[in-house]
């Protein structure tokens, strides 16, 4: 491909802080790119970034009369998900990285990524991004500098965190903040590595463009290496939605919910409650990540650290999530979905396609064809401001008290649709035991089960052993505890489909877990079972449901012969 000339003149640092400047031109001298160019997070910038990305390939504009402002982005068939086998927590000992993590040594990792990324951005531009995940007013705001060779990530890390001078007037002239690397280098799986050095809050991230391997903000600082500072500073970094829900009376309350990846949290937390319930109203705080604080009032505080939502595409459609249906309408990066033959976008799940289409790959797609026209792990990049029911608390820089957590699971068996937990303890034994079925999010086999404490089995930056004790020792820095909640909305009938009809009737469960937490305590009933506090039917509001009872009462069975089974395999 012909270069062609930065559109944008390179700024001179913008920065006087010597610990900044030092650290990028130490990279500059590693990476050797053309230029280097300091973000600035203006609009004028953005313009400038995505004609020079649209120029160069990267970004195909969509139909401006149907998606203004958004763009299509490909991706190499090699870098389409999370690479957790290749994703490394680089502490001094093993030890400290625990069972769950793969482990290299800290001082022998930097030698073998340095020889990558030797020359790795030569006839590049180096952008250099300074961020903040979280609001600036925020106490608990983190500060980040990334920097990479990739325009995508830039037009990425705008939307999901708040980048440029923003960041950089904050950290002033601390040397307070996570350094972040970031080459595509050659694209090669055979040479890429997302390792995090928790010790020198440090990542270094090379070989993929894929989001959660390249947008650092997010799962490597906002996940693993905020979990390592939670754990030494009393507080938790959770793979968790937020939402706040407004009873038809004006009570509020907020919910955290930790989900498997692509098990529905942004649903959640986009939710539209059916006809029957249309006095509640669910607005959107977070769809992935929470940072939680006990406050001076002894309740659990949570703040969500993005400002945007990199969501995955296939499944979603009026149906599933109307909220986020309207929130893609414009100002959107799509990744690795397909296209329609005027330009806008289609993945499965949505109607249609009335025509053949262009698939991922770029490809021509006939209609009725077998393969999918957009990658299971297809997703969209949202500002925030486009969710037409953004909470007003979702850039609250205190954040909010939490009534309830809940931990969801993806289990087509055993595990009924909800469970209270008896106390805390029991609480995070549910959580830790939580399992799913794969999905597309990571690389590998898909439909098998794994554990997944928390939802965190790839994001604890530390000793899981070390992560369940922190979790443990949370209720005595609490006098106001959440309640704690085990949901399953993919219990599956002896006829292979779904028991419980899902998204907006999930209201019905909220319901329940709300009345079930309030301060007044139990507004609702429910039964005990060996495996905790699990309602009867009359318990729930089933008012309008378009679901069998049958199927609703064996969706909330607890089976005796399952649970025995169960149990055996938690020793796994
Ligand atoms: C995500 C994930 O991208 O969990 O949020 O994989
Ligand atoms: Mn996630």
């Amino acid at each position: 491909m012909e270069e062609r000339p930065l559109m944008l003149v390179a700024k001179d640092r913008p920065t006087t802080n010597t610990h900044l400047v030092t650290w990028v031109d130490e990279m500059a001298k590693m990476c050797k790119p053309d230029r280097v160019y300091w973000v600035d997070g203006t609009e004028a910038e953005a313009k400038a970034l995505t004609e020079e990305a649209v120029g160069s390939g990267v970004l195909t504009p969509l139909n401006p009369a149907k998606r203004p402002g958004s763009y299509y982005s490909r991706s190499d068939p090699n870098d389409v998900a999370r690479t957790e086998e290749l994703t490394f927590v680089c502490t001094p000992t093993k030890a400290e990285a625990g069972p769950t993590n793969n482990w290299m040594e800290p001082a022998e990792t930097y030698a073998t990524l340095r020889a990558i990324y030797d020359g790795a951005m030569r006839g590049r531009t180096m952008y250099v991004i300074p961020y903040i995940m979280g609001t600036p007013e925020s106490p608990f705001a983190m500060i980040g500098v990334e920097i990479t060779d990739s325009i995508y990530v830039v037009l990425n890390m705008r939307i999901m965190a708040r980048v440029g001078e923003v960041a950089l007037d904050l950290l002033g002239g601390s040397d307070k903040f996570n350094r972040g690397l970031h080459s595509v280098a050659d694209l090669d799986p055979a040479r890429r590595y997302i390792c995090h050095f928790p010790q020198d809050d440090t990542i270094w991230s090379v070989g993929s463009g894929y989001g959660g391997n390249a947008l650092l903000g997010k799962k490597c600082l906002s996940l693993r290496i905020a979990s390592y500072h939670a754990h030494r500073q009393g507080w938790l970094a959770e793979h968790m939605m937020l939402l706040e829900a407004v009873s038809p009376e004006g009570e509020t309350h907020f919910i955290a919910g930790a989900f498997p990846s692509a098990s529905g949290k942004t649903n959640l937390a986009m939710l539209v409650p059916p006809p029957e319930l249309a006095g509640w109203k669910i607005r959107t705080i977070g769809d992935d990540i929470a940072w939680m604080r006990v406050g001076d009032d002894g309740r659990l505080w949570a703040v969500n650290p993005e400002a945007g939502f990199f969501g995955v595409a296939p499944g979603t459609n009026q149906k599933t999530n109307p909220t986020a249906m309207k929130m893609l309408e414009h100002d959107c990066i799509f990744t690795k979905v397909a296209l329609t033959p005027d330009m806008d976008v289609w993945w499965e799940g949505m109607d249609g396609p009335s025509t053949d289409l262009t698939d991922w790959r770029g490809k021509p797609w006939r209609r009725g064809s077998k393969e999918p026209a957009a990658q299971p792990n297809s997703r969209f990049t949202a500002p925030m401001e486009n969710n037409p029911s953004l909470s007003r608390y979702a850039k609250d820089p205190r954040g909010v008290p939490i009534s309830a957590i809940l931990f969801g699971g993806r289990r087509t068996t055993t595990v009924p649709l909800v469970v209270e937990s008896f106390n805390w303890t029991h609480g995070v034994y549910l959580g830790a035991t939580a399992g799913a079925e794969t999905t597309a999010a990571i690389t590998g086999a898909i439909g098998r089960i794994r554990r997944d404490p928390m939802a965190m089995l790839a994001f604890i930056g530390y000793d899981a052993g070390a992560y369940f004790a922190h979790w443990l020792s949370m209720f005595g820095r609490m006098t106001r505890p959440p309640k704690i909640f085990l949901v399953n909305w993919f219990r599956k009938g002896d006829d292979g489909r779904y028991l419980w009809p899902g998204y907006g009737q999930n209201m019905r469960v909220l319901k329940w877990i709300i009345d079930r937490s309030s301060p007044a305590g139990g507004r609702a009933g429910a039964m005990e079972t060996p495996i905790g506090l699990v309602p009867r039917l009359s318990d729930l509001d089933l008012r309008g449901l378009d679901a069998p009872i049958e199927a609703v009462e064996r969706a909330l069975r607890v089976d005796p012969g399952e649970w025995e089974k169960e149990l055996e395999a938690h020793a796994d």
